[in-house]
């Protein structure tokens, strides 16, 4: 008998639930970065453990639709907490509960169980400090569970996973056991590219950034090892954006590839060659056409 689980991760931006999920499936599936507004369209991690599959849909951190690519993020939100079979709240322990957990809150429908999971705990020395914070948070809905962790140093995620694990239904397992997401290759390089420029680029830069895989080969070194190809394109918003992506003498542009490839090849485990290309693409967070040509369309 084959059991599975589908789970919705909300919460704000920044809050740690890509770093949850990856945590829980102990892969790198989504990006992770400081910066809010990382996670931009619903991502899918699977892990199956014995006869059970828990299948999770993590979420963009975004309330305010403030262009077209926000748009697409909310849309994915919604589209995620429809029919699942729980959900979990993450939320960031050192900042106070507010409206945004609340419009979170009401787009999950009054029959999906709902886990409050407070994470960062690891940056509070004293943990009674935590009382507080934690009677906050659970004044806001009828949770099912609440559970402290931290998703940087993996305290209490298992017990977030075994209580997952006892929410699942009797079913199929909707993907092959042993496969951790349903992105395509291009997507999972395509996001590792965007990880490393979030996190050496300030401001308005990296947020309009969005990375194109244009080609992507196999080939055999002359030793007969496999050899990954791989073509991409960043784009960015504007002329000035170009520069700084590029940065001194190409140098931000070789960090960043250089950190993407040693991820990437991680991940593979192949041999990779990564060539970056930087194009400008003004306002193309405006433009369906573009956003859905970069794959971010949750239409
Ligand atoms: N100290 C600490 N930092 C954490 C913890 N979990 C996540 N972080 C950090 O918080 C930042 C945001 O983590 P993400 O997992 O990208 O957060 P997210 O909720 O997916 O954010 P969006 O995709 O932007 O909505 C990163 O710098 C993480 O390293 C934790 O338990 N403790
Ligand atoms: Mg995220």
């Amino acid at each position: 008998m084959t059991k599975s689980v589908f789970i919705s991760i909300l919460g704000r931006p920044n809050a740690g639930k890509s770093s949850l999920m990856n945590s829980i499936i102990g892969e790198k599936i989504a990006a992770v970065s400081s910066k809010p507004q990382t996670t931009r369209t619903r991502i899918t991690g699977i892990v199956t453990e014995g006869d059970t599959q828990l299948v999770f849909m993590d979420t963009p951190g975004i309330l305010k639709e403030k262009d077209r690519l926000a748009a697409h993020m909310i849309k994915a939100i919604d589209s995620s907490v429809g029919s699942v079979d729980a959900a979990l709240l993450v939320v960031d322990a050192e900042k106070r509960a507010g409206e945004q957990e609340k419009i979170l809150l009401q787009k999950i429908s009054v029959n999906t169980p709902v886990i409050l999971v407070v994470n960062k705990v690891d940056l509070f020395k004293n943990k009674e400090d935590l009382i507080p914070v934690i009677a906050e948070y659970s004044s806001l809905h009828d949770f099912s569970e609440v559970v402290p962790i931290s998703a940087l140093t993996g305290d209490g995620v298992d017990i977030v996973k075994n209580l997952l694990m006892s929410y699942a239904v009797e079913g199929p397992h909707y993907f092959p056991d042993g496969k951790f997401t349903d992105q395509p290759e291009k997507v999972i390089i395509a996001e590792i590219i965007r990880e490393k420029l979030l996190e050496l680029l300030d401001d308005e830069v990296p947020h309009g950034i969005a990375v194109d895989i244009e080609t992507l080969n196999e080939h055999d070194n002359r030793d007969g090892d496999g050899v990954l190809d791989i073509g991409a394109v960043i784009y960015c918003e504007k002329e000035s954006h170009k520069g700084i992506i590029i940065g001194k003498g190409g140098g931000m542009l070789k960090r960043a590839g250089s950190l993407a490839r040693q991820d990437i090849e991680r991940f593979f485990m192949i041999k990779t060659n990564l060539k970056l290309w930087v194009k400008v693409k003004e306002g193309w967070r405006n433009r369906e056409g573009l956003i859905k040509n970069f794959g971010l369309s949750n239409d």
